[in-house]
């Protein structure tokens, strides 16, 4: 049984030393280590004891080795990317708080020792079972492990856990399928179910999102930043001079309204790309840029970094996010930036999590292009009141409850799981136990009593079926009923019976290769069921077809789980 543990003593010394980033990452759990203990109090009364097991763990950071060139470690201080070393420091927070057993890696050795694989043989199979349930790593990860272990890493694949920034889409890491349709990309056909993929923010519902957190306030905090925020003071986002090239523009028109802080880093002189009315303060220790935005009342972002944590961090402590639409939105397809990654997602700004879940007051989209409606938008800003604000699955003790509920229920290695392993995809193909019904007004199917034995996670009594317009994504479909689309429901309704359920009248029903699957075409009257289920995929469109949907409700400020996931 796991039980929560409080103290973090014995996880800062797993963490180890020697490195930069790993100082970043253990200052980082020290200062935020009471807010933990306290949502772990919190948690442990929601779930009233309940029994959870403990499991044992590794954590393998593989962007942080040196055999992958660890190039993040020496720009911690000087403007580099912070927002992996934020997660991982999450991560692996959550896992020891809720008590699990755990090993932490940061180079190969580490990993082989823990694996059991003896070092410098090149790849060699790992003989006996494994040694953990549970592997939490990173894409540089899991191509060390495939070097290292060579063909075991097939058969163990099930308890990996990847931890990838930006998502990645079922027909990316479908390896036959992303050959064959032009989805190839550096990072993904590892053919592993896209639920293993676990994301900083809950881009694409195919994967699972994993996130990270930000400083809670109490009320006295709350009350001294009402008290204590500056109407005209802004912070600029951007802690890389590059950040701010080609600017100026912006940043004049600011300025005729506001006091401008930065938090550049720079060595002995003023970057050039920051004018001069900036009062930079540096890159500052998390802490201090904590005390700076809680006396800004504006964070503004000029495009980059997309995605990142500091807008989160930003409304928490009471600023509005002001940042730019990206019209055309970005994607893989059009900017450097994403090219390569495996996934399309159109982010239709700089941080869309915060446009789409978060939104006004906090946060402000407009078109950075036109200068009316920024300038409108600063002068809005300067007369809005905002409560600080962070939405549930940001606070320790939603992680800590959205990771319980990962590691309790999400099963890709037994044959009943969610996901039965790609041999035995066949078996759903001829349809699950009929009859079948259709509930009078909504699309809620219903099982007859022999498919009650079938067990899933989220629980069939969430799912909702229906038909996107063509065109339109199941992402979108879903949404825009007020669900989210739940790809560990799609084997239920990848059945002939769907489509009668949802009125349409199939011609003929074929079942083939397709991401976009199950769906109808309204063409020939073609009903297409999904033949791979590692090809189930919320994203993805086409005007040819209405795709079939499996939707699902889910928690207030909890997506990741529905109301009876827990
Ligand atoms: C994102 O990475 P970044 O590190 O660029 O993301 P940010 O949102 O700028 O900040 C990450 C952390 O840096 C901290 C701040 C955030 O928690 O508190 N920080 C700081 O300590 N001192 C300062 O002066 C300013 C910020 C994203 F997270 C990555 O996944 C992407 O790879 C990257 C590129 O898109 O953007």
């Amino acid at each position: 049984q796991a039980v929560f543990q409080s103290d973090i003593g014995t996880l800062l010394e797993q963490v180890g030393t020697g490195k930069e980033s790993l100082s970043f990452m253990k200052r980082r759990i020290r200062r935020l280590a009471a807010q933990w203990a306290s949502a772990a109090r919190r948690l442990n009364d929601k779930l009233r004891n309940h029994w959870r097991e403990q499991k044992r763990i590794l954590v393998h950071v593989g962007f942080l080795t040196e055999e992958s060139g660890d190039v993040f470690s020496p720009k911690v201080l000087k403007g580099g990317p912070l927002g992996e070393m934020v997660q991982w420091a999450d991560i692996l927070t959550a896992l020891h708080v809720l008590g699990h057993n755990l090993k932490i890696s940061v180079s190969l050795k580490e990993l082989h020792g823990f694996l059991g694989v003896p070092p410098g043989r090149g790849s060699c199979p790992l003989t006996g079972p494994l040694p953990f349930d549970l592997i939490y790593t990173d894409y540089h990860g899991l191509q060390q492990m495939k070097q290292h272990m060579g063909l075991s890493l097939r058969k163990h694949k099930c308890h990996i856990r990847v931890i990838d920034t930006f998502g990645t889409e079922p027909a990316y890491n479908h390896e036959e399928y992303a050959t064959l349709h032009g989805y190839r990309t550096n990072w993904g056909y590892w053919n592993l179910h896209s639920q293993q993929y676990m994301t900083m923010f809950p881009h694409t519902p195919d994967n699972s999102f994993m996130g990270f957190v930000a400083e809670e306030l109490n009320e006295t905090e709350r009350l001294s930043i009402q008290k204590n925020k500056v109407n005209n003071m802004a912070v600029v986002y951007g802690k890389e001079a590059s950040m701010w090239k080609g600017k100026e523009k912006f940043l004049a028109i600011l300025h005729r309204y506001m006091e401008i802080h930065g938090t550049v880093y720079y060595e002995t002189q003023r970057p050039p790309e920051v004018p001069a009315f900036v009062k930079n303060h540096g890159l500052l220790p998390q802490q201090e840029l904590q005390q700076l935005l809680r006396k800004a009342k504006l964070f503004i972002g000029f495009g980059f970094p997309y995605e990142g944590p500091a807008p989160l961090e930003a409304i928490a402590n009471g600023c509005i996010f002001l940042q730019p639409k990206f019209n055309p939105p970005h994607s893989s397809l059009n900017h450097e930036f994403f090219r390569g990654k495996p996934t399309s997602r159109k982010v239709s700004s700089q941080h869309p999590y915060a446009e789409q879940y978060i939104g006004r007051p906090h946060v402000i989209t407009v078109d950075f292009n036109n200068s009316e409606e920024f300038d409108a938008a600063i002068r809005e800003i300067m007369t809005t009141k905002v409560e600080p604000f962070l939405p549930y699955e940001y606070t320790c003790e939603g992680m800590l409850e959205r990771v319980h509920a990962y590691i309790q229920n999400q099963d890709f290695c037994s044959p009943e799981a969610p996901f039965p392993p790609m041999n035995s995809s066949r078996v759903w193909l001829s349809g699950p136990p009929s009859p079948f019904t259709l509930l009078s007004n909504s699309s809620i199917l219903t099982w007859a009593s022999n498919a009650t034995s079938y067990t899933s996670w989220p629980p069939l009594s969430a799912l909702r079926l229906l038909a996107s317009l063509e065109g339109q994504s199941c992402v979108k479909a879903c949404q825009s009923a007020g669900l989210i689309c739940e790809p560990a429901l799609y084997r239920f309704i990848n059945i002939k019976e769907a489509f009668s359920a949802l009125d349409f009248q199939c011609e003929g029903v074929e079942s083939e290769m397709n991401h976009l699957f199950p769906a109808f075409s309204a063409e020939h009257s073609e009903c297409s069921l999904q033949q791979d289920l590692l090809l189930f995929s919320c994203a993805g469109s086409s005007a040819k077809y209405q795709r079939l949907c499996p939707c699902r409700d889910y928690r207030n400020g909890q997506v990741a789980l529905c109301r009876d996931c827990l």
